[in-house]
Formats: C-alpha cells, structure tokens, sequence
C-alpha cells in the first residue's frame, strides 16, 4: 500500500501464509468522504442458499465477494446448484428444487463460515437417501455445532461427529424429517435458521421460539421466495410451513451495517471525521450498533431511509463528537452481537466506564472475542476488564503502539486496525489478512478514508 497525503502510513506486509499490518500513526489525521460498504454477509449466505433451493433462477445484486460467502457458493456448487462466477456485481443462481441437492463426491467445505455449516446442516438434514460430510478451518471445527445437532436430532437427522457429535467434520445421512416446536436455549440466528430451513423438509409446522430476537433475514427472505412464515414477536417465535413451493427471486443485498460499524466507531472516536456511508442495511433487528452509540452519544445521522428487495436500507452520516460511556446488555445483544468488539474500542474515547454483559456468545465466535479484545487492547495501555458475560472499559484513554494479532478472527482485525490508527507510536497487526472473511478492501478503503 502506498503512503497515504498526511504523515499516517499503513503497509501490508506478507508474513508466511498471512499478511502484517503495520500502522505508523500521526496526530493530523481525520477520516473523510463517502463510502460504499460492501453486501451483508448475512443475506449474502441466505440468499446463496435459497437460490440453490428455489425452482428457475435468482439474480444477487450486491452480493458479498468476502472468503465466507464464497465458501457456502462452492458447497451449493458441489452440490449441483450453477452459480454463475463470483466476480461480478450480479449473480445468478440456477435452482435445483427443495429435498433435490445432490450428494457432493467430496467433503463440503464451509471455511471459516459459522452460517454456512449451520445453515447448511439444516438443509442437508432432509435431503432424505443422500450422504454428506462437512468441514472448516481450525477455528470452525473448534467451534460448538450441537446448538444445531440437537435441535435436528429431534427432527429425526442423522449426525454424526467429533466431541458427542458437536464438533466438525460431521457426518450427515439426509432422512425424513419431522416438525418440532423448539424452545431455543440462547438467541441465535443461526440455529434458528438452521431449525427453519429443516423444517422446510419436513410436513407440517416448525416453529422457533428464541429468549430474545435475533436477526430475521431468513424469515424475510423465506417470505419472497414463497414459503409460509410465521413470526409472533411477543412469544419471539417463527414458524415455517413444510414444502413450500420456492421460486427464484431477484435479490439485492444492502450494505452491511456489521462492516459499516468500524466507520462509525472510527469517525465518531477520530477527531475532525466526517463519513457518508451509503446503502446500509438497517433491519431493526441488526441496529443495536446505532442505538448503543446513540447511548453513547455520538452524532450519527439517518438519511434517505427506503426498503429494499425486503430488507430497510438508510445511508447513515457519522460526525467525531465525545462518546459517554454506558451499559450495553440483555436483549440488545444479539443485536449488535458482532458489534462487540469495535464497541470496546469505542469505549475506549468515552468518558466514563462503559460496561458490556450478557455476551458469553462472544467466547464461541472465530475467536473467544472476549479475552481477544481484553488482551489485545490492554497490550495498548488500554485498562479493560474481562468480565465472564462480557467486558469493563475505562474511557478517556491514550493507546501505545503494540505488537497485535488478529488471531484470524476478521471482527478483531478490522477493531484492532482501528485502535490502532489512534494510538501513539507504531503497531504491527499480525494477521490482518483475516479481514478478506467479511471485507476483503477493508484496508484499501481505509487508506482512501484518511484526510
Ligand atoms: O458465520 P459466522 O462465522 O458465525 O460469523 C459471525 C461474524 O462475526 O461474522 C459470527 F462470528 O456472524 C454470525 C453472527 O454472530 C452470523 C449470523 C448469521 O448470519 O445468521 C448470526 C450470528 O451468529 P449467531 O450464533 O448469534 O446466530
């Protein structure tokens, strides 16, 4: 990367298979200008999926060309669906039909894509007669699978695996499903997909109840392609109805408010920013960012709010202003669940001391992002607590150069890289290259960002 107009300098440096940021940081800069953020990786992955699913063809405007949605591309791939190459602003997706993928000739391989595995297992559950084995990267088979496995044993699946069935590479035979209503122990979206997208599979109704909303693209999407949904959001339950008939749709994926959320933090803690960030999705049920740094004070706009193929979209200006600390927890988690990590460091310019709890999940993501961030940050000087739910940041505080790593975890990189800008002497990001899983020009756009 070349030197950027004022003194502040980033260079990517290859480091054996990975990549090292170092941020040579200056007091003069701020962050200016418009940018586009790349699709959401959510309804990226969902409409990958349903398009493989659905009879005809879907066209994606907007899809996220990030490592996790081209993963869950090349498992449809194997699996017959014809996804057209993934290096356009429109893709098309040729359908086999409900209960009609075909048994892959070698493993399924879903990377570093929490949503592909699981999702995809709850696909693959039905697929009655067919025989399927899936796998990820180290921090995907480290990852806990049984939150869906079980829920799809009580269908009637068959898995098998690591750990009591828990841990990937797991073994799928596709069999008859049956119906469940399952009583979701935590609120994730995830396995509330996975048990939906099994009960399309099965006769009858499959309902979801969650202890608290999480995102509901799948349940919006299902709609447009044609499959009966049912959302109660008093008892927070979703019910789908068995082979539905799913025709192909034309889909436009919004920006994704989870990449938009380093620009927020970063304008709103940089002193002098100023950002426009254009077509990003705001789901409600995807803004505990917005309304955690409006507790926090900070001078965000939204402008020219529309709706999108489905999907609520706004562009969303960010001023700098001093952030105050507050308390983050309860049902605005899985809200914001992704958002954690650029939160702290958000926490880290606020007045106050900001405390976050209720985010256990966070220890079960590509990384414990917990004990990541409260190490990672407090190599900065930074005076963070990790708390067994969540974390407690001191603000007003100056940050030091340090030796950081993302630990692969692409959230961390891109929080890291962020802290990083801000602190006074050089930091090397050992890693960086995780940042490609959700926002592959994340460092292209931030060297155009700085004025
Ligand atoms: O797909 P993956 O690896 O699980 O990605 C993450 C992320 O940070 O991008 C989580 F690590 O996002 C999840 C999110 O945390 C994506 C997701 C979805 O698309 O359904 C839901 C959330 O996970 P969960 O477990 O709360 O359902």
């Amino acid at each position: 990367m070349s030197e950027p107009a004022s003194s502040l300098s980033l260079e990517l440096q290859p480091q054996g298979n990975h990549q090292c940021l170092q941020v040579t940081p200056s007091s003069d800069f701020c962050l200016r200008g418009t940018l586009k953020v790349p699709g959401d990786k959510s309804i990226s992955h969902r409409s990958l999926m349903l398009g493989a699913l659905a009879e005809g063809e879907t066209s994606i405007e907007g899809l996220l060309l990030g490592e996790d949605p081209c993963s869950t591309a090349a498992c449809f791939t194997a699996m017959g669906a014809k996804i057209s190459e993934l290096n356009s602003t429109l893709i098309t997706v040729q359908g086999v039909g409900l209960g009609n993928l075909q048994e892959p000739t070698n493993i399924l391989d879903a990377g570093n894509s929490g949503t592909t595995m699981r999702l995809m297992m709850g696909l693959l559950a039905g697929q009655e007669g067919k025989f399927f084995t899936v796998t990820g990267d180290d921090s995907l088979r480290s990852r806990p699978m049984s939150r869906v496995v079980k829920p799809l044993e009580m269908m009637g699946a068959q898995i098998w695996g690591r750990a009591d069935n828990s841990r990937a590479p797991l073994a799928i035979r596709g069999h008859k499903l049956q119906s469940i209503h399952y009583q979701s122990p935590i609120a994730s979206a995830q396995v509330k997909s996975a048990v939906l997208l099994a009960g399309l599979l099965a006769a009858g109704e499959t309902t979801v109840t969650e202890p608290a909303l999480s995102r509901d693209h799948s349940e919006r999407m299902l709609r447009a392609f044609g499959a009966t949904v049912q959302i109660d959001p008093e008892t927070k339950s979703a019910t789908v109805t068995g082979w539905p008939k799913l025709t192909g749709q034309k889909v436009i994926v919004p920006g994704d408010i989870s990449s938009a959320a380093f620009w927020l933090v970063a304008a709103a803690i940089i002193p002098g920013s100023e950002l426009l960030l254009t077509n990003v999705g705001v789901n409600p049920t995807r803004t505990g960012i917005l309304d955690a740094l409006a507790l926090m004070e900070a001078d965000i706009e939204l402008l020219n709010q529309r709706d999108v193929t489905g999907e609520p979209v706004a562009d969303i200006r960010v001023r700098a202003s001093q952030l105050r600390a507050c308390k983050i927890g309860g049902d605005l988690i899985p809200r914001l669940v992704d958002e954690i990590p650029i939160l702290a460091v958000a926490a880290l310019f606020a007045q106050g001391t900001t405390v976050i709890s209720d985010a256990e999940e966070l220890r079960v993501k590509e990384s414990d992002r917990l004990s990541v961030m409260a190490t990672q940050l407090g190599k900065m000087g930074a005076k963070i607590t990790e708390l067994p739910d969540g974390l407690e940041i001191s603000g007003g505080q100056s940050l030091s150069g340090a030796e950081l790593d993302s630990f692969t975890d692409h959230r961390i990189a891109m929080s890291l890289a962020i802290a990083a800008l801000t602190a006074k002497g050089v930091s090397r990001l050992h890693r960086a290259d995780a940042a490609s899983v959700s926002y592959p020009d994340f460092f292209t756009s931030l060297q155009n960002l700085i004025a």
